[in-house]
């Protein structure tokens, strides 16, 4: 839609430095010009539009929020402002970057050898090279610890065998950051392509998040160097701590998808002549529905504001994450599902984003933790109970 503006309802852009409103204008502008453009091919024939790939790397939304290495280390408020303006394009297109940077990037980062720094974030920062994140298998989804994936240490190395599924990006990466059990711990693993053993399958006949590829990984007898373990990460909290990092992005990105989809409601409500000849916003059922979607909106923008203060300050707790996370995908959802039922038939069809961002948002409530999951982490921490077994 033409004349765009994310929503602004409590003035929530006074909160924004200039900084801030300018990086979120820059990546705004792009996504408009160069990525909407390419999005309802790449809806309709299930393929990532790899062209914009050096494009991204150009906008540095590859792990703009981390420093050293030659990274821009952009503030956190920024780094979610990127992620909304992405995913006001498509959930897919977000999840290109953030796998990049917080699954990818971020491992190697927080928990990789200086050799490893050196060798692969500059690489990925400059799209050279394309990472995936492996944790989820057929059988252990929302509990990861239940992993089968296994590493055995080999003369010179590590032996992995196992599957991952539903992986992002995998088909298109250069290498996979894979989560395996070594004497019954969790560690992790870079496997780049081309490793003998390592092979991957593209998963076909998605329905939601279309734009983007997802893969499995399959691990049969594949050795891997001993440089090639992370050695910083050790347990389940290493790849939890990975989660906490990209669902925050999310988090933020999520209301890019709704404020798309807000939009074009209100576009459409307004143009649109029902009884009498007077528009769809002329009734007060159609109001309700666009006075919820700005409600919505707008908590979602200061809660993500907020958890990205908490991130800047060191302070961000996993429990906060999984509220916002939580909170915003379920609200996103709901606005892109009113959004299709006031387009009437037209919310049906690809003219329009918000069946594409609908069908997005039921993957994005569901990965990185389901809201079910998340529920459960804060129960858990305002009770005491784990309630997960
Ligand atoms: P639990 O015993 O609670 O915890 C094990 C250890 O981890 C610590 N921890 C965390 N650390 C950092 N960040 C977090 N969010 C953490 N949550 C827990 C915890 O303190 C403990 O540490 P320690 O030192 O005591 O060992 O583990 P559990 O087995 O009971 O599981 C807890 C549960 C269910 C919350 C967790 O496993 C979970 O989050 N499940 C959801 C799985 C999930 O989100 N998978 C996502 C896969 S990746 C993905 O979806 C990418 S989408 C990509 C895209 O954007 O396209
Ligand atoms: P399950 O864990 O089987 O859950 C099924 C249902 O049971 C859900 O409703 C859930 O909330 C509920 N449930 C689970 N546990 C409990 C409980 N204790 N109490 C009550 N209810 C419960 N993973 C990666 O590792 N890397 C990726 O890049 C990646 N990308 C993805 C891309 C897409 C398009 C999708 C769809 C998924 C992706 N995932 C990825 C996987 C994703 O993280 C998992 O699908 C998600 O964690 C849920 O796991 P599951 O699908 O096995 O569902």
């Amino acid at each position: 839609m033409a004349n765009y503006e994310s929503l602004n309802y409590m003035d929530f852009d006074s909160l924004l430095t200039d900084e801030e409103l300018m990086i979120r204008q820059s990546v705004r502008d792009f996504v408009e010009k160069e990525v909407i453009p390419t999005l309802k091919e790449a809806h309709r024939s299930e393929e990532f539009p790899k062209h914009l790939i050096p494009r991204f790397a150009e906008m540095g939304l590859f792990g703009a929020n981390l420093s050293g290495y030659g990274l821009p280390g952009i503030g956190q408020v920024s780094y979610g402002l990127m992620m909304q303006e992405l995913e006001r394009g498509d959930s897919g297109v977000r999840s290109f970057c953030s796998v990049q940077g917080a699954l990818v990037m971020f491992p190697i980062w927080a928990y990789g050898s200086e050799k490893q720094k050196e060798r692969y974030l500059p690489k990925l920062h400059s799209g050279e090279l394309i990472g995936c994140f492996g944790l989820t298998e057929p059988d252990a989804g929302s509990n990861p610890g239940g992993m089968l994936t296994r590493a055995e240490k080999v003369e010179g190395g590590y032996k992995l065998n196992g599957n991952k599924m539903w992986i992002t990006n995998g088909c298109l990466s250069d290498i996979a950051i894979v989560w395996a059990k070594l004497d019954g711990r969790v560690k992790g693993f870079i496997v780049e392509k081309g490793t003998p053993g390592f092979t991957t399958s593209t998963m076909k006949g998605k329905f939601s998040l279309r734009v983007s590829v997802t893969s499995e990984l399959h691990f049969k007898d594949c050795v891997i160097p001993e440089e090639n373990i992370l050695p910083n990460a050790d347990g389940l909290k290493s790849p939890l701590g990975c989660l906490t990092q990209a669902r925050s992005g999310i988090a933020f990105g999520v209301l890019g998808a709704a404020n798309a989809c807000y939009d074009v409601a209100l576009k459409y409500a307004q143009q649109r002549t029902i009884f009498d000849g007077k528009a769809l916003s002329h009734y007060q059922l159609a109001q309700a529905k666009l006075v919820k979607m700005v409600q919505e909106i707008t908590k979602g923008q200061f809660l993500v504001w907020q958890l990205m203060k908490l991130k800047e300050r060191g302070e961000m707790q996993p429990h906060q994450v999984s509220l916002a996370k939580m909170n915003n995908c379920r609200a996103a959802l709901d606005i892109a599902r009113e959004a299709r039922d006031m387009l009437g038939a037209n919310g049906i069809i690809d003219e329009y984003p918000v069946i594409r961002h609908m069908m997005n948002l039921e993957t994005v409530n569901t990965y990185e933790g389901t809201e079910d999951i998340h529920r459960l982490v804060i129960g858990q921490q305002v009770t005491g109970e784990a309630a997960f077994r």
